[in-house]
């Protein structure tokens, strides 16, 4: 099969190294190279880095050791970092190629997504290295604190929570397990934006990350590809084909910037790939030449602003155009490199799906089904039949969500304008799957409409999504039991196969090593430090959950982060709370769904409880928040404008305050969770059951020891599985119950009528806290306006949430129990690791083995 172009030389060269595998051979990893461990040697020796850091000093930023102040160096180590990771990178590329050509067995794995979460890349990449030491040595000289260098790095905040953070775990994970992988995504000029509270409200600012970011980008512009768009599309018929012509289309050039993936202890780098929106020629020169530079100038913005931000809209309903271009764009141009890369290599496609496994992070990347088809049959003139075959069995597909208006759908006059071709080809295939289904269902053209692609004017993504798949996961066990009872359910009984479970997991190395080094440090000590590379070994940690010497160390490994995390609030807020008192940590986005407001209807009671019983004798208690709302989603602002209402009037107010603290991290991200996580004890999971997908920050929590308050949701479960009963406060309704009080009929007053500790802190709502009142909220819990009251059920879960926070009060004053219970839960966190999580996805979805060992 040939492109309608020229097989470049490099395409023969390939094809003519092609080894045939050879027999009865075992794992095809190669062991890790000389090379790329020679290159970290030399960068590892103190005389050979520092050298490389002056002259970046000198000849870039024209200044010295001495005189360069911690942004300066912080340029400097990261790009000599960069430069080491280039170094290893190029050897690497010979390794994993040779293995990739000598076996079916690897497969290069393609992780495509529209968010990577990647935050602070120094202190990481320094730790995989193992060069931590090298750089402390070189700061100690110059009186430099390496957490202050680390902090001159902005966070790469190209992502907005869960899903763009596991993004970025699993290529930590890819990359230390050894497998040949690749990161698509978008370079967007502006990342998740900074939020600062004013008077209570939440206010953005751009994320202007790229000056300080840029030292980890390199650009490709040799490997740059054009996306057309538009255009006027006709089909007609020629020698008994179909054939199709797109004149005038808009065409956008994709500029290729590459991230360098380091993992733990191994010499492969892996590459994340980002492309930037760059008008095809920089001025229409038409226009131009006619005098008219105002306009030429807007059509070069016009294609800029592809890629300009990041959508800041997390598992709400964002149908913007724009949005729609970002996923074609990012689509387009990754399917294009892949195909390239592929005929590179092998100088065929006929092998594509055995040594090539792409998988779809969510919906959002779903067009690479249409467009592979599109470039398999007309670049290289594939029929329809191989190219689905082909396609169908290279794409998987992860669903992050079960939220009805989360799922995405596109209006179909919107997709055919903009795509005109892939439009048809979508067409196509909702034309052939029908035919199909309709086999599977005969005479059942409700059950037909309801799974196929178009209807009601608007191409549902997560449809196509599950029929151009060979696999569909979940990333919870009861998430992925919801798909196949509710939300793909037909399409689970027609190909019950297709649907697998794989559970989250987290970078151990970046939220325990690094985050909670004295934690890491104390479970060496205990077990040794083979839980860092094989995560199945920190189970050993438990039998040391009745050890009164690791019991004590534990307890003063948290009060000592609490103290750190507490000075933290008090340079960035003024205030300092008490170590001493609980730390009870909710950190994620804001959404009606998972309950902020449940928390704060019960600190509300606290407040009323205090103010009434002024000697009470109580553990003071400190309720963290963090958490960013999407600009458009009103009511999230308004339950952020609550929470630091109630925090200034429980804060200042004498009467409770030494019992009583809130605090609103303002502008919550990867850098801060670092912070948070290790000072946690209490970490609130309480999404209403059925709705949270998994929930990744109770694992984070989980193995800084925290121990969970939640519901039975989403991996809070497997979490509650893996502890036990009695190492988790869990309260609340089932998601069955849910459904079924739904149902039959759910009546939020009555609930609140009949619980007077309730109904005071409700009605609290009307007066306000620092002159500002909400009964706004109010109404929403109690009276139907737009949908249902109280619709995510938080007057109905609140008597059992508060009996839970009364048991693990109560818990918390038994301090060896609690510190047993904290050594349980990090143990045990065993099975939430990123490299579990990707062990999965090799066996059960990609079928593929690591080329390095
Ligand atoms: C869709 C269409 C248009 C614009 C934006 C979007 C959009 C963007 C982001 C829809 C959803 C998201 C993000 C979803 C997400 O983060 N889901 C979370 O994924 C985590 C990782 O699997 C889970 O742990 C969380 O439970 C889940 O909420």
């Amino acid at each position: 099969m040939k492109k309608k172009t020229h097989k470049t030389s490099s395409d023969l060269k390939a094809v003519e190294a092609v080894k045939p595998e050879s027999p009865g051979t075992g794992s095809p990893a190669l062991q890790q190279s000389h090379e790329g461990d020679k290159i970290k040697a030399r960068y590892s020796n103190p005389a050979y880095f520092r050298e490389n850091v002056e002259q970046y000093l000198t000849n870039i930023l024209h200044t010295d050791l001495k005189t360069a102040d911690t942004s300066q160096l912080y340029k400097a180590i990261s790009q000599v970092i960069n430069k080491e990771l280039g170094e290893m990178r190029l050897e690497y590329n010979k390794e994993r190629k040779s293995v990739q050509l000598s076996t079916d067995k690897t497969k290069k794995i393609y992780y495509i997504c529209m968010e990577f979460l990647m935050g602070q890349s120094l202190k990481n990449n320094l730790y995989n290295l193992g060069q931590t030491e090298t750089v402390k040595g070189l700061l100690k000289e110059l009186n430099i604190e390496p957490e202050a260098l680390y902090d001159e790095e902005p966070d790469a905040g190209l992502g907005n929570g869960g899903l763009g953070r596991l993004a970025a775990c699993f290529m930590d994970a890819l990359t230390t397990q050894g497998y040949d992988a690749t990161g698509y995504s978008l370079c967007y000029e502006y990342g998740l934006f900074r939020q600062k509270i004013v008077d209570g409200w939440q206010v953005e600012f751009p994320d202007n990350w790229l000056p300080g970011g840029r030292v980890w980008l390199n650009p490709r512009e040799d490997d740059t590809f054009t996306v057309s768009f538009y255009g006027e599309y006709h089909e007609y018929w020629e020698d008994g084909k179909l054939k199709y012509s797109l004149q005038h289309p808009q065409t956008v050039e994709a500029v290729p910037y590459d991230i360098f993936i380091t993992g733990s202890e191994t010499t492969a780098v892996n590459k994340l790939r980002l492309w930037s929106a760059r008008n095809s020629a920089s001025f229409d020169m038409n226009a131009f030449n006619n005098g008219d530079f105002t306009n030429a100038a807007r059509n070069t913005n016009s294609a800029e602003m592809i890629t300009k931000v990041l959508y800041p809209a997390d598992n709400i309903p964002e149908g913007k155009e724009l949005r729609l271009k970002q996923q074609y764009f990012m689509v387009s141009a990754s399917c294009q490199n892949i195909v390239r890369d592929q005929l590179h290599l092998y100088g065929t496609l006929d092998n594509f799906h055995k040594k090539t496994a792409i998988h779809i992070n969510d919906t959002h990347p779903a067009l690479v089904i249409p467009e592979l088809m599109r470039i398999f049959m007309d670049d290289y003139d594939m029929g329809w039949d191989k190219a689905w075959h082909i396609v169908s069995n290279t794409v998987s597909y992860t669903n992050h969500t079960v939220l009805a208006e989360a799922l995405e759908k596109w209006n179909t006059a919107l997709v055919q304008s903009m795509m005109p071709r892939i439009y048809s080809i979508i067409q196509e295939i909702d034309r052939r799957f029908r035919i199909e289904a309709f086999r599977k269902f005969p005479g059942d053209t409700g059950k037909t409409d309801y799974m196929s692609i178009l209807g009601d004017q608007q191409v549902r993504m997560a449809n196509l999504s599950v029929i151009g798949s060979h696999k569909v996961n979940g990333v919870s066990q009861l998430h992925s039991q919801i798909l196949k009872d509710d939300v793909f359910h037909d399409y689970y009984l027609a190909d019950p196969d297709k649907f697998t479970n794989v559970t989250n997991g987290i970078a151990f190395r970046r939220w325990l090593c690094q985050s909670n080094p004295a934690l890491a440090s104390l479970i060496d000590e205990c077990i040794g430090s083979e839980y860092r590379l094989d995560s199945s070994q920190l189970e050993k940690f438990a039998a040391f959950r009745s050890d009164k010497y690791v019991l004590d160390k534990v307890d003063k490994i948290k009060r000592d982060n609490k103290v750190r995390l507490s000075n933290y609030i008090n340079r960035t807020m003024g205030f300092a709370p008490d170590p001493d008192s609980v730390f009870i940590v909710q950190a994620k986005r804001m959404h009606e769904y998972k309950r902020q407001l449940l928390n704060a209807l019960r600190i509300i009671s606290r407040y009323q409880m205090i103010l009434e019983n002024p000697g009470v004798d109580m553990r003071p208690e400190t309720y963290i928040f963090g958490a960013k709302a999407a600009p458009t989603y009103y009511h999230a602002k308004f339950i952020i404008l609550l929470l630091n209402k109630l925090a200034q009037e429980i804060n200042n107010n004498p009467a409770v305050s030494d019992k009583l603290k809130v605090v609103f991290l303002e502008n919550y991200s990867v850098s801060t969770a670092e912070k948070l996580m290790p000072a946690a004890d209490v970490s609130e999971q309480i999404s209403l059951a059925g709705k949270e997908a998994s929930g990744t920050g109770n694992m984070k929590m989980m193995i800084n020891g925290a121990i969970t308050i939640g519901t039975l949701d989403g991996a809070n479960v497997e979490i509650r599985q893996a502890v036990g009963p009695e190492n988790i406060f869990i309260f609340g309704q089932t998601a069955e119950e849910v459904y079924r009080n739904l149902r039959s009929g759910y009546n939020s007053r009555a609930v609140y009528e009949r619980d007077p500790v309730l109904k005071q802190a409700v009605d609290r709502l009307e007066i306000g806290f620092s002159g500002t009142e909400f009964s706004n909220i109010k109404d929403y819990l109690l009276n139907p306006t737009y949908s249902i009251a109280d619709p995510y059920m938080c007057l109905m879960d609140f008597k059992d949430y508060c009996r839970a926070h009364d048991d693990l009060s109560a818990a918390y004053e038994d301090r060896d129990r609690w510190n047993f219970m904290s050594v349980v839960n990090t143990a045990y966190a065993e099975r939430f690791s990123a490299d579990r999580s990707i062990k999965d996805y090799a066996e059960k979805i990609w079928h593929s083995q690591p080329v390095l060992k």
